[in-house]
């Protein structure tokens, strides 16, 4: 019996120090502990044993039970390290790598543009007006005098929907619907900036889609001096100190005078460049005072308000303050250009 016992137990520890998963471990503790286990089967045997023997033989099982029991407990807690080490080993997490940062967006250099003349007129007094891109022809065309068969109304300069229905082509609509709604109230200072869709099929450097930004201020007493005065502080706002304006004598059917007006290149100081085409000079607006006509329309006697009004191309403006070559560049969504905006906020 003796000698069994310890052969048992011998047996038992190997078995014990092979294993190495916790079922394993398991069916070890039930081959031997288990209700028909080995060990439980020799201590049922030890009832069978001589009285003077039990004890010894007692206390020898009680011995192996308690290693193989204090052995499976060492081995589980071996197991169970083992198992967090490997996963450990397996999950580690580099927390010197660098974060997945959020990739951030830019106000789009056209948007950016336009708020910064935003704030130039709304730091003069100036409101800012907004209206549909959608129009009617009275509103596009009527009001401004531009009359049914005029060379603008042709349906090649403009994106029409049905007969009477069109895409703006600039927003001057949006000041005609003010002056309308305020019914003859003056003053009226007010900067409609926004989308306006043209018709150029045959110039790929030309979008059909660009932005624009009118002003209008209705008042007595106003003049030509004003709007000069007005343009002179908006290019030196937007262009710098040494930036001048000159205007020159031309026409359009809403305004009388109007003027084409020029700013001095941004880029080259006056001097002479690719972008001013060597004149010094850039034309990036066209303005005027608002034709009686158009006032009278629109619910204001001309004989005692005056009016002047401008439009800006925001995409010329926006050329000459970052020096951009080619217009497309802001329609064709390359992340390379629009990315260095990103800090101009
Ligand atoms: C240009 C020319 C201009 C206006 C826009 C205007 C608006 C009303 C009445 C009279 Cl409601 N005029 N707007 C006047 C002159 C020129 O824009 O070349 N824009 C880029």
């Amino acid at each position: 019996m003796d000698f069994r016992l310890d052969a048992l137990g011998e047996e038992a520890l190997l078995d014990v120090r092979r294993c190495e998963d916790e079922p394993s471990l398991h069916a070890v503790r039930v081959r031997y502990l288990g209700k028909k286990g080995l060990l439980t089967l020799a201590i049922r045997e030890m009832a069978q044993q001589h009285p003077e023997q039990r004890a010894r033989i007692g206390k020898q099982i009680n011995d192996v039970k308690h290693a193989l029991e204090a052995a499976i407990m060492a081995k589980r807690d071996d197991i169970v390290a083992q198992g967090i080490a490997r996963k450990l080993a397996e999950e580690t997490i580099d927390v010197t790598l660098p974060g997945r940062t959020e990739r951030l967006g830019a106000v789009h250099p056209l948007m950016h543009v336009i708020e910064e003349i935003e704030h130039i007129f709304v730091g003069m007094g100036y409101t800012v007006a907004e209206g549909p891109e959608v129009e009617t022809d009275y509103y596009n065309f009527e009001a401004l005098n531009i009359p049914e068969h005029h060379p603008a109304r042709a349906m090649h300069d403009s994106f029409y929907i049905d007969e009477t229905t069109l895409l703006r082509t600039q927003t001057s609509p949006v000041q005609i619907r003010t002056m309308q709604r305020c019914g003859g109230a003056i003053p009226i200072k007010i900067i409609c900036p926004g989308k306006v869709y043209r018709r150029d099929d045959d110039d790929p450097t030309h979008s059909h889609q660009f932005m624009q930004v009118e002003g209008l201020v209705v008042d007595t007493h106003l003049s030509m001096a004003h709007l000069k005065g007005t343009l002179a502080h908006f290019a030196r706002t937007m262009f710098g100190s040494h930036s001048r304006v000159r205007l020159r004598p031309s026409f359009f059917p809403f305004t009388e005078p109007s003027v084409e007006v020029d700013i001095s290149c941004a880029v080259c100081g006056g001097v002479g460049c690719r972008v001013c085409k060597q004149s010094g000079w850039v034309e990036v607006l066209g303005a005027g005072m608002v034709h009686p006509d158009v006032l009278a329309r629109c619910g204001y006697d001309p004989t005692v308000v005056r009016a002047f009004a401008f439009g800006v191309g925001v995409e010329r403006i926006a050329m000459l303050r970052y020096g951009i070559e080619d217009i497309r560049h802001f329609y064709t969504n390359d992340r390379a250009f629009l990315q260095q905006f990103r800090m101009r906020l």
